[in-house]
């Protein structure tokens, strides 16, 4: 049977992407934008979202920015009535924004527990809730969340991330499970360690020149020897953006240079 490379293709589509004014996001809404979409993008600022916009304008991508806090169900509202207006409905939405406090649980206080939460997991509900009607009006839409090795795996230091990334696997399965029959597809992308802003700590040299002993430590945990870049995501985001993946639904793939497969090195 003949195979329509057209699958791939996000022609015309409209795709809001969360947090997109640099990062993973910003990736992921320029491959959009090269597979044929038009890109919408929200931040916290005017300042970020200004940031974004030029950033969009010199890789040469026509993105809309919009202000918006995703964990304010009314700016959402309006942000999805705003893009609707400006470019159509949305066919394609990626929960992206999202943020981390390392802190030990025992020293951590529920205020910053409760924020982590807000931004990773209730954020992601509230998005999803406001784009939902429209794409089940449509007749097709894609939600793809963007989880992390959080959602399988503990460390010390993020509690709250990893309670609310594990939460996000689990909303994934259920919006795919409650609107699957409307041809809704809810997948996820768990990304490994990537170098963003958000890992920047976790990477920073020593004084004396040497690696961080967490970046050695994720490079030696990764079969692919390596930390990832936000580009390794760009190819798994139009599969499921894309009609290619119409019968993928509640997945979590893991873009994680093969970490989850792996025990670890052994001892020399
Ligand atoms: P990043 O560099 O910190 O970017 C996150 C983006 O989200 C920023 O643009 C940020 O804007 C925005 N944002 C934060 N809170 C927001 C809010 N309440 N409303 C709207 N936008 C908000 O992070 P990243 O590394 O690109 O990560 C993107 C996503 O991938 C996150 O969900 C993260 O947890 C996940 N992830 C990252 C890794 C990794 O290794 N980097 C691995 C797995 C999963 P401001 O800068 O203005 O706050
Ligand atoms: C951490 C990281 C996480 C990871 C990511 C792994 O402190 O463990 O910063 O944000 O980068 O989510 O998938």
């Amino acid at each position: 049977m003949a195979f329509d490379m057209n699958k791939f293709s996000l022609e015309g589509k409209v795709a809001l992407v969360t947090g997109a004014s640099y990062g993973i996001g910003f990736a992921i809404a320029s491959a959009f934008a090269a597979a044929g979409a038009k890109i919408a993008f929200n931040d916290r600022t005017q300042e970020a979202v200004d940031r974004g916009l030029a950033s969009y304008k010199e890789a040469g991508i026509e993105a809309h920015g919009y202000v918006a806090d995703v964990t304010d169900e009314d700016a959402v509202a309006q942000l999805v009535k705003d893009i609707e207006r400006d470019l159509g409905t949305i066919d394609i939405l990626v929960n992206n924004a999202g943020i981390i406090k390392r802190i030990p649980m025992l020293e951590m206080s529920a205020k910053d527990f409760r924020q982590v939460i807000d931004v990773d997991l209730n954020g992601p509900f509230i998005v999803s809730k406001a784009v939902l009607p429209g794409m089940i009006k449509k007749g097709h839409g894609k939600i793809i969340n963007i989880c992390s090795m959080m959602s399988e795996l503990g460390r010390e230091t993020v509690s709250a991330y990893a309670a609310a990334k594990g939460g996000l696997k689990m909303l994934t399965r259920n919006i795919c499970s409650e609107y699957g029959e409307a041809n809704i597809q809810c997948n996820a992308i768990g990304p490994g360690y990537i170098a963003t802003p958000q890992t920047a700590p976790l990477r920073e040299r020593q004084p004396d020149g040497s690696r961080h002993p967490f970046d050695a430590f994720i490079v030696a945990k990764t079969p692919a020897a390596r930390w990832g870049t936000p580009e390794d995501l760009q190819g798994p985001a139009v599969f499921l953006a894309s009609d290619a993946s119409d019968f993928v639904n509640g997945l979590v793939l893991y873009v994680d240079g093969g970490i989850l497969a792996y025990i670890g090195k052994q001892p020399q």
